[in-house]
């Protein structure tokens, strides 16, 4: 199979010219004006802006969480993704507290493995660090392919790890070639505050919010920033809410340090506000939770200063009545918010077409930058000779609503619905084959391949 597609104009993070790209099998081979080159398949791409293939390095597909399973398995998620121009995602495995790293990457292969529509990759969430997982860090990098180790500062007694591990476990991973990766909150003052509030009666999604305040993520983030710098691990904040938080990393900057930080779509355009109708609520019960006007600013500012380095989507989607466990105990509630398949088009719309980002910025946020931390750069996250033929043609001036009626999600409620967006996702290709065309997919599952990832080097 060969593909021709004429005179789209493409963007990478740093071009933004109108040209041919040729593509044979799964691979780039020419990039040119007026490309002559015989093609099974032809595109015209004219009107149209050519994106890499978008990368979201932070969901949870089918993973067990507060007494139940995220909705979306790799079929249904992965291929919502490539409806909304996400072409691979990093999933995270989860580590038992007591068992090994291995036995949580086969469980989490077997629930991917010929499941997935889209290409996928994995980030190892290591939540019991000793001397039997220290020797398994080494063989996941080298032989596995995965190279970044996720840490949680909160979820006391399931997943936290406190200091001493952290510490320890960033030494191994700097000397084996790899990421440590965190969600940075303090969980002894989330726990207490949760505590305090149930005591007291206090039990809607709203009392979820005011249970994480700023300070939870600020103290934490500035915590883990200190432990990076004292190992040198190279290290990335996921899912950064706030201001707080963010000023951390940017006094950071002050003593030479880089730290790389993810936020999600959602921090970046919803607020706070959405948790005051009662348990309506609970569609937006995330960690960490919505923040203020403020904070999204800060956000907006931080991608533009270069502080900001991804837009990810921490994509955990719940079925209502999934939600409706923490009815009458927001503490019950599954945390998590459905968005995987809007990442692209809601940054695209919110950012570019209301000028807070340029388009090159949109690119490099939501895809090259991906790519290049977690070690996949330039296979993926740009377009070029030689790259995975990775494309979205995107359509920057076609209006659309979201609603659940449309998505792919398997999640029977939108956290945007009524949304009006400008710009929509066209045609998608994956490794060279039309994964979706105008609203439809074309490949079926077991299409997604693993990606190996290399060593990462802690700049980019
Ligand atoms: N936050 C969520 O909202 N869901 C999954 C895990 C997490 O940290
Ligand atoms: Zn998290
Ligand atoms: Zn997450």
């Amino acid at each position: 199979m060969s593909v021709l597609i004429k005179n789209g104009r493409i963007i990478t993070a740093t071009d933004d010219y109108v040209a041919d790209i040729f593509i044979d099998g799964e691979i780039i081979k020419a990039i040119g004006k007026n490309l002559n080159i015989p093609a099974t398949q032809e595109i015209d791409a004219s009107g149209m802006l050519i994106f890499p293939g978008g990368i979201d390095p932070h969901v949870h597909l089918d993973m067990p969480f507060m007494g139940t399973y995220s909705s979306d398995n790799y079929e249904t998620g992965t291929r919502a993704a490539l409806h909304g121009g996400t072409t691979t995602v990093i999933d995270f495995i989860l580590q038992t507290q007591g068992k090994s790293l291995r036995s949580a990457l086969n469980e989490w292969r077997s629930r991917a493995e010929g499941n997935a529509v889209g290409d996928y990759s994995f980030h190892m969430a290591v939540t019991d660090f000793n001397d039997e997982t220290k020797k398994e860090i080494k063989e996941f990098i080298e032989q596995e392919g995965i190279t970044s180790f996720k840490t949680f500062m909160a979820y006391k007694g399931a997943l936290m790890i406190d200091d001493r591990q952290m510490i320890a476990l960033m030494q191994e991973v700097k000397k084996q070639g790899g990421m440590v990766t965190v969600h940075a909150t303090n969980g002894d003052i989330i726990d207490y505050l949760t505590a305090k509030h149930k005591s007291e009666g206090k039990l809607s999604p709203l009392y979820h919010y005011l249970s994480q305040p700023e300070v939870t993520e600020a103290e934490a983030s500035s915590r883990f920033v200190d432990m990076a710098e004292y190992t040198g691990c190279p290290s990335y904040i996921v899912h950064m809410t706030c201001e707080g938080a963010l000023n951390a990393v940017r006094d950071a900057t002050r003593r030479n340090q880089k730290i790389f930080v993810e936020t999600c779509i959602q921090y970046l355009v919803l607020d706070a506000s959405l948790y005051e109708n009662d348990f309506e609520g609970a569609k937006w019960v995330m960690s960490p939770p919505l923040r203020e006007k403020k904070d999204q600013a800060s956000l907006w500012a931080g991608i533009n200063q270069g502080l900001v380095n991804v837009v990810a989507t921490d994509h955990c989607p719940f079925k209502w009545e999934q939600k409706k466990l923490g009815e009458k105990d927001f503490s019950k509630i599954p945390n998590g918010h459905p968005a995987i398949e809007h990442r692209m088009e809601l940054l695209y719309s919110e950012g570019v077409h209301k000028g807070k980002i340029s388009l090159n910025k949109y690119v490099e946020v939501a895809c090259t930058n991906p790519a290049k931390i977690f070690g996949m750069f330039p296979k993926k996250g740009t377009i070029t000779i030689g790259s995975d033929a990775d494309l979205v043609i995107f359509d920057p001036k076609a209006k659309h609503t979201i609603s659940v009626d449309k998505h792919h999600m398997n999640v029977d409620y939108s956290s945007y619905e009524g949304w009006e967006l400008t710009g929509k996702i066209k045609t998608v290709l994956l490794r060279g084959a039309v994964a979706i065309d105008n609203e439809k997919c074309l490949v079926e599952k077991g299409n997604g391949q693993f990606i190996k990832r290399n060593k990462v080097q802690g700049y980019i």
